[in-house]
């Protein structure tokens, strides 16, 4: 980190740089020093200031993998660095480029007069980590471009570029980025010889406003503690602005210790630390992929296609069944169509990527792709002759890439001669809507392949978690454990619709039998069946496989664990279910009991935390944090919570391994084995946080 200072004539230029993303960081003593160069310049002659940092952006925000227990000594610092500029007894104009958000923005917030590059993005993303913008924000914003769009923004926490910032009275003039400086220098010198008084403004806060902004997230199905309080906040700004900013204050403290807030910060950090391949050699540089070919065009290989598209990839769609081409093709259309309509795309955008998608019959058409993706039907016989084909048809340095989801990576990269160069991409369905995709490491992959992949998961906007080769990699082979837990609830006393409701009052975005229902029953149906003859040791219950053999695939049958009248997408509970599920219990000689929703949380939570503790221990997982951003990208899991393996660590090992053991004496044959990394971390008071590197 580095706070640096020149002059232009008496017009202080004071420069600040922490990479990467030149964080406000208190731990570094950035702020601090930044607070005593501009507090000094301030006093020693310079008639106006321009604060301005290095690097690729203006400010990131305060230093939110700094955050400890102690808000006061995470963002008090912030806060006198604030009110330092605040106070500067000379005018400070802030020049900002790249971006300036949360603590950042905030940070020019208090400067006299703000001036942007014109490809600069400004916002408060604070509410998106369950915080509020605890450094004055909530107090000036309004004060600078009024308390209904201080107030939309703050709670959006979504982010403007310089025009509108503009529009908005936000910055007060916009410039080419290379004329930042002399436009910067400029505004400081007319200042300095205007000297316009330093008054805070005062702001008019309706209370229709807030009483409409309290009433709209009461109304959600979520209410947000990040969000009331920016609204109290921005009440407050209508008052002094000392009592305000006292206000604020408090309420950040408060959310800032909050569980909500702390799974949320888990998971951005979380996000970007699963980029990470550990041991990899640093001088391993990814590769840039521009083209790709994708073969199979059902609803995987169309939905791979749209996200590869929307990345600004060309793309060759391949399929042997010409009509099952122009569906993908009418579907992909549609797609960018519908965005246009919604004003998420432009017409040019749209046509832009329907232009770089071209379509064949033929495994030749891979011939010219950076990387080939295989979305064909699972099965071991049909992928092995697509992965041959391919291996014979395209380029020996591109990338040969399978989407499977249940098949042995190491065995399909088998069938080519170059099993270097394969790699598995499990998209999650939806394909262009799902943000994770699990990047497989097969035995044989090129590190140059995976730092690759890993690098074309971020650019196509996907979370990539690295995972190793085992039955169901991480996500599925958590969720089986989960699903097992399911069955034997329902075995034990519980019923679909109170099953599905813990869990979705508890956070999860769907309930195992709802998803399990969309996705299709009978895909668990062939992988039950697949494992009975591969690992026959495994204990199944028979319950899955009778509403199975009813022909109830789930909403696609119009029938599942729910029913779907006339192909509602919402179930509703079905009495034959729910008796074929009793006669079920009583011919396997249980005797049904009283299930709390709470016991129904721990078993199917704890679950994932049992058997994510056992793929870390087997390297499938790199660290307990990929576990999570799994969860939390790819299964509907509360990121308020962080993920399984987050939230076990904020309950405290010890109680899980304990529960999980009083669940374990269950019934004959299904007895947990609690994973020997929980027992171990328990023991030693750690958690699964300290594995995270
Ligand atoms: N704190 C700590 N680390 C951060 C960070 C932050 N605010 N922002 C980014 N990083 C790290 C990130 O983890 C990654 O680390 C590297 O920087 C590059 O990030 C007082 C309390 C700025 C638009 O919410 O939106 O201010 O993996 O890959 O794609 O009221 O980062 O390299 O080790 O995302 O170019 C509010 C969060 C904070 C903005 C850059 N600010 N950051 O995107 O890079 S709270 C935010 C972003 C606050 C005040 C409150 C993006 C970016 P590593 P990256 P990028």
């Amino acid at each position: 980190m580095r706070v640096s200072t020149e002059r232009d004539g008496e017009i202080a230029i004071v420069t600040f740089a922490n990479p990467p993303v030149n964080a406000l960081s208190v731990g570094t003593g950035l702020v601090g020093e930044l607070a005593r160069v501009v507090a000094n310049e301030g006093a020693s002659g310079a008639r106006a200031i321009v604060l301005r940092s290095d690097g690729r952006l203006f400010s990131g925000g305060a230093d939110i993998a700094d955050f400890g227990d102690d808000p006061d000594s995470d963002v008090a610092g912030i806060r006198a660095l604030i009110d330092c500029v605040a106070a500067s007894k000379v005018p400070v104009v802030a020049a900002i480029h790249g971006a300036a958000l949360g603590g950042g923005l905030e940070l020019a917030l208090a400067a006299q007069a703000r001036v942007a590059a014109d490809s600069a993005k400004l916002g408060l993303p604070e509410v998106t980590l369950g915080l509020l913008p605890g450094a004055g924000g909530t107090q000036r914003l309004p004060r600078l471009i009024g308390a209904d769009k201080a107030l939309e923004l703050m709670l959006s926490g979504r982010t403007i570029g310089a025009a509108q910032a503009q529009a908005l009275g936000l910055v007060d003039a916009v410039v080419g980025e290379s004329e930042l400086p002399r436009a910067a220098l400029a505004l400081a010198r007319r200042l300095a010889d205007e000297a316009p008084p330093r008054t805070e403004r005062a702001v008019s806060v309706d209370a229709a406003t807030i009483a409409n902004a309290r009433a709209a997230e009461a109304a959600r199905a979520r209410p947000s503690l990040a969000r009331q309080h920016i609204i109290t906040c921005v009440e407050a700004a209508g008052s002094d602005l000392r009592d305000g900013l006292a206000v604020e204050a408090r309420l950040f403290n408060e959310l800032m210790l909050s569980e909500a807030s702390r799974g949320l910060r888990h998971a951005f950090l979380g996000e970007r630390m699963v980029q990470r391949i550990a041991g990899l050699d640093p001088a391993i540089r990814p590769r840039r992929l521009a083209s790709a070919a994708v073969v199979g065009s059902g609803t995987m290989g169309g939905g791979i296609a749209i996200a590869l598209l929307a990345a600004g990839m060309t793309v060759t769609l391949i399929d042997t069944q010409p009509d099952a081409l122009a569906r993908a093709v009418a579907r992909i259309g549609k797609t960018f169509d519908d965005q246009t309509a919604k004003g998420r795309l432009s017409a040019e955008a749209a046509a832009a990527r329907k232009a770089a998608l071209s379509t064949a019959t033929d495994l030749a058409a891979s011939a010219q792709a950076d990387i080939v993706i295989e979305a064909v039907f699972e099965d071991l016989d049909v992928k092995r002759s697509v992965l041959a084909g391919l291996d014979a048809a395209m380029r020996p340095d591109a990338i040969l890439a399978s989407n499977t989801s249940t098949l042995d990576v190491d065995r399909l990269a088998g069938f080519t001669r170059n099993p270097a160069r394969v790699v598995g991409l499990h998209f999650f369905s939806p394909a262009n809507i799902m943000r994770l995709l699990e990047v497989i490491r097969g035995r044989e992959t090129d590190p140059e392949v995976l730092a690759t992949a890993m690098d074309f998961a971020r650019r196509i906007g996907k979370v990539g978690v690295l995972s190793g080769v085992c039955d169901g990699f991480i996500g599925n082979r958590l969720f089986e454990e989960y699903l097992r837990q399911v069955w034997l609830l329902l075995e034990e006393g519980a019923l679909p619709a109170q099953i599905d409701g813990a869990l979705e009052a508890w956070g999860m975005a769907m309930g195992p039998l709802k998803v399990m229902d969309l996705a299709g029953q009978d895909i668990g149906w062939s992988i039950r069946k697949r494992r009975a003859v591969e690992q026959p040791g495994r204990p199944y219950s028979k319950l899955p496989d009778l509403v199975c053999e009813l022909g109830r695939f789930g909403q696609k049958t119009g029938a599942g664990f729910y029913l779907y009248p006339e192909g509602a997408r919402k179930g509703v509970p079905d009495p034959e279910i729910d008796a074929l599920i009793l006669r079920h219990s009583a011919e396997q000689g249980i005797e049904r009991r009283a299930i709390g929703d709470e016991e129904i949380v721990e078993r199917c939570v704890y679950a994932l935390v049992n058997e994510g503790a056992k793929v870390v221990a087997e390297g499938i997982a790199q660290r307990p944090v990929d576990v999570d951003m799994v969860y939390l990208n790819g299964y509907g899991f509360p990121a308020e919570r962080g993920g399984p393996m987050f939230y076990a660590d904020r309950i405290g090992l010890p109680h899980v391994l304990e529960r999980i053991r009083a669940f374990a004496a269950g019934r004959e044959g299904w007895a947990w084995e609690p994973a020997p990394l929980l027992v171990e971390l328990a023991a030693a008071g750690k958690s699964f946080g300290t594995l995270n590197r």
